[in-house]
């Protein structure tokens, strides 16, 4: 197998990383963007694969939930595709002709990290309570979208722990502050978790529809069936209150009241069987179907603005 069909250590990571940008200085450059509740560093790489005036981003980001590790894994998978297919591939061409790509690939590195050592269904980041035993922080409860409200706790020993404030997280804070810094550019906003073949909008944090509902349902709608056709598998859709489950402060959301209008947040395989735990064999077929509507819907975006 390649190294992209393989999952791989945060150390790992980081080298590949600073591998990616110091082998393609032209193309990509890794930006600092903040760091974690163990000072780890956060690492964004930026792809701008040719200089046209003003153009447009996507965001894209991975590993927000520490054992969802299909989740970076798509991230390195995506990175490499952009720069290896750039010249083959119609879709990606127009994509990287028309916007440049940040991609974090490991939101939460320090519950990353402890998967790996100590305990492999750790979720939330690290952080330690001032008021609890408990460890760790639902970083995609923590952002400032109904934060709170039903369907995440303020009780910090469950997995839906919401932190002390919004943003009270350094990991979280750190993407918010980036995407605050660059709305203006960035028009799509991706994040990557696992499991259960989905693709999402807002609202997941309100049962109110998305202003922009219709667009975003074609959207994910036409990415769904393509996977279906060539892929020949199954991905539910819809606004995540009503389609998996009401869930305040993630990023998705508050991606999308800060003025980002084409949100989404991918649930990659699988169903359930291995849930988690998807073995290796199967991230070459569930990086492919994820990125074929990565490629449906930014297209759609560069359509319709
Ligand atoms: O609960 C979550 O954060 C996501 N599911 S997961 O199994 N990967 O934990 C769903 C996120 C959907 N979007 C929002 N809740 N904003
Ligand atoms: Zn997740």
């Amino acid at each position: 197998s390649t190294f992209y069909e393989r999952y791989h250590s945060l150390e790992d990571i980081y080298y590949w990383i600073n591998r990616t940008a110091q082998d393609n200085p032209d193309k990509v450059k890794a930006i600092l963007i903040g760091s974690s509740y163990e000072k780890r560093p956060l690492y964004a790489l930026k792809l701008t694969l040719n200089n046209r005036p003003n153009k447009k981003a996507i965001w894209i980001d991975c590993g927000i939930h520490a054992r969802e590790w299909i989740s970076p894994a798509f991230c390195l998978w995506f990175v490499h595709y952009s720069l290896s297919f750039y010249k083959q591939n119609q879709d990606i061409a127009n994509i990287l002709d028309n916007m440049d790509v940040y991609v974090l690939p490991v939101m939460n590195p320090d519950g990353y990290k402890y998967t790996w050592t100590t305990n492999r269904m750790w979720r939330k980041n690290r952080s330690i309570s001032r008021s609890s035993a408990c460890t760790g922080v639902d970083l995609n409860r923590n952002f400032d979208a109904n934060w709170c409200t039903e369907g995440a706790s303020h009780e910090p020993c469950t997995e839906i722990y919401c932190g002390a404030f919004p943003e009270s997280e350094p990991e979280s804070e750190a993407v918010a502050n980036f995407l605050r810094l660059h709305k203006d550019t960035v028009q799509l906003y991706l994040s990557i978790h696992s499991y259960s073949q989905m693709l999402l909008f807002p609202y997941s944090c309100t049962l109110d529809e998305a202003e922009n509902h219709n667009d975003l349902l074609e959207m994910v709608q036409e990415a769904a069936q393509k996977i279906r056709r060539y892929y020949s598998n199954t991905y539910k859709y819809g606004p995540g209150a009503k389609t998996i489950y009401l869930a305040p402060g993630g990023s998705d959301d508050w991606a999308y009241n800060l003025g980002i209008k084409y949100s989404f947040t991918f649930e990659l395989q699988d169903r359930g069987h291995y849930g988690f735990l998807l073995p290796p064999s199967h991230i070459a077929k569930a990086c492919n179907e994820a990125l074929l509507a990565v490629k449906t819907i930014a297209n759609k975006v560069i359509e319709k603005t």
